[in-house]
């Protein structure tokens, strides 16, 4: 059910202290933490503790949380010193969504292209 932590999910795991994640930022309803394979300098995953799949999800269904996922992402460039940065939210397979547990990427730290990839 959307909300409720899924056993097979990865982020769900991590949230649970299940598996290990380089934890930067922490509040009452999300967690950010250094994604593994990074692709900037600073590359920062904001996920919500509840589980939903996607970005648009979580906002349709608690959007005061997908308010705090925002605002966590642009803390997360602050503490990193990061002036520019990028926040994107890969959505369905198409464009790259490999973790269906909704998270903003926050890239930042060297200049960015665009368009993207
Ligand atoms: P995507 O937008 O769903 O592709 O982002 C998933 C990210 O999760 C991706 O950048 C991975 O490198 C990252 N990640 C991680 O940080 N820790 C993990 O254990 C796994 C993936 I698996």
């Amino acid at each position: 059910m959307a909300g409720e932590p899924q056993a097979d999910c990865l982020f769900c795991k991590i949230v649970a202290k299940e598996v290990p994640a380089t934890v930067v930022r922490e509040t009452e309803t999300t967690l950010a933490f250094r994604d593994i394979n990074p692709q900037a300098p600073t590359h920062v995953l904001v996920i919500p503790k509840v589980h939903h799949p996607d970005a648009a999800s979580l906002a349709a269904a608690e959007p005061e949380i997908a308010a705090d996922v925002l605002r966590e992402a642009g803390e997360v460039a602050a503490q990193e010193q990061s002036d520019s940065y990028r926040i994107v939210f890969n959505t369905g397979t198409g464009a790259g969504q490999t973790v269906f547990h909704a998270h903003a990427h926050v890239l930042g730290g060297r200049g960015l292209q665009w368009p993207p990839g």
